[in-house]
């Protein structure tokens, strides 16, 4: 492959992006990396507007548009930022699950007098656990090896065997949950590895996990208000309506991004559903819920994380799409004069990878620039 043919030590960042070279432009390779992005293009279990499957093809397309220079973390693209291959199997997997799926998805769910459905369903749901077993296999290689894992997906399921293997490897940890929704749903309509009910199920079955601290739900339905108050103190939500009504109160987003950190223990992922941002900045995301962060306060929050001593273990980026045409297909790159979604994502994705390496002490802040602390803890 051409990427293996340049070293990244006589890389030129100040050049045009190589298209031939891998993600963000930077050539590199598994062994050579500290972050190792597992791209998963799922979408088995989607209910509204689909695209997800599309997600990860579409930011390392729009990746090479990136310049490397980072105001605040030094470089981090020499400590190697490598673009796993897709898992085998994922896409076929997927497109035989979401045309099961499809018919459940049309009667909202398996009514008692439809059998057929209910085998459709337990395919979805076999096909769930084998998607799990994949995913969660290839983040335990990525822990063990010393690198940090990032999911890209598809839809917000996928990161879960990503959850159980960080819990393997690390022990207790919290999750950063950015999302419109509380994806606290009990099994919706039946897949038991839905994208409304990953945090319901890491919850439930990942007792590693000791607190989840959601930011930016605004559309939840009432078992899911229940099911995260019954957890108590292992569930911090910041809904939006209470975020915008503080900031609109005069209350500094510095202070409320502190106040979000100081929920968190020492190991965090961060799992990011991009639909947590304002729509302003993925209009084509499947579930798109007006209101929302801004690009820059979840940057300070995952800014204030990384710079309060707790370390960024691994993280998640989901429900990224881009627009498609009529018949569910990508536009064609000549088309696509709207990437913005996919552009505004991996802009996210390299900032995290950023905070990530800076938070595990593997680069340094920036010293030529003074950043405003979001933490001064
Ligand atoms: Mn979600």
């Amino acid at each position: 492959m051409a990427t293996e043919s340049r070293s990244l030590s006589e890389y030129d960042p100040n050049a045009p992006a190589d298209s031939s070279a891998g993600v963000f432009g930077v050539p590199g390779s598994y062994e050579t990396a500290s972050v190792v992005y597992v791209p998963v293009p799922w979408e088995a279990t989607t209910s509204y507007g689909g695209g997800t499957v599309h997600g990860p093809e579409a930011i390392l397309a729009a990746s090479a548009q990136l310049d490397l220079f980072d105001l605040e973390v030094l470089n981090p693209y020499k400590h190697g930022l490598f673009w796993a291959p897709e898992l085998p199997g994922i896409l076929a997997m997927n497109e035989e699950a979401s045309e099961k799926a499809t018919g459940i998805k049309e009667a909202g769910g398996v009514p008692a007098d439809r059998p057929d459905l209910a085998e459709s369903l337990s395919f979805v749901n076999r096909a769930s656990d084998e998607l799990n077993r994949k995913v969660r296999g290839e983040t335990a290689k990525i822990l063990k090896d010393g690198k940090i894992p990032a999911i890209i997906g598809g839809e917000h399921s996928v990161p879960f065997g990503a959850f159980q293997a960080a819990a393997e490897f690390s022990g207790g940890f919290g999750i950063l949950h950015f999302d419109a929704h509380s994806d606290t749903r009990s099994a919706y309509m039946g897949f038991r590895h839905s994208h409304a009910s990953i945090m319901r199920n890491a919850a439930e079955q990942i007792p590693a996990i000791t607190r989840f601290v959601q930011v930016g739900i605004r559309d939840f339905c009432e078992e899911e208000l229940e099911f995260t108050r019954s957890q108590g103190s292992r569930f911090e939500v910041y809904y939006d309506q209470i975020l915008q009504t503080k900031k609109m109160s005069g209350v500094p987003f510095s202070k409320i991004a502190d106040d979000i950190i100081k929920n968190l223990p020492e190991k965090v992922w961060v799992s990011f559903d991009i639909d947590g941002l304002d729509p302003r900045y993925c209009p084509h995301t499947g579930t798109p819920v007006p209101g929302g962060l801004d690009f820059s306060e979840a940057l300070m929050i995952l800014r204030g994380l990384a710079k309060s001593g707790r370390k960024i273990i691994g993280f998640d980026l989901v429900e990224v799409a881009p627009p498609l045409n009529g018949d569910g297909t990508p536009l064609e790159p000549v088309q696509a004069i709207d990437e913005w979604d996919a552009n505004v994502a991996m802009r996210l994705l390299y900032k995290m990878s950023a905070y990530a390496l800076a938070s595990q002490g593997t680069t340094e802040w920036n010293p030529s620039l003074r950043t405003p602390d979001a933490s001064s803890k």
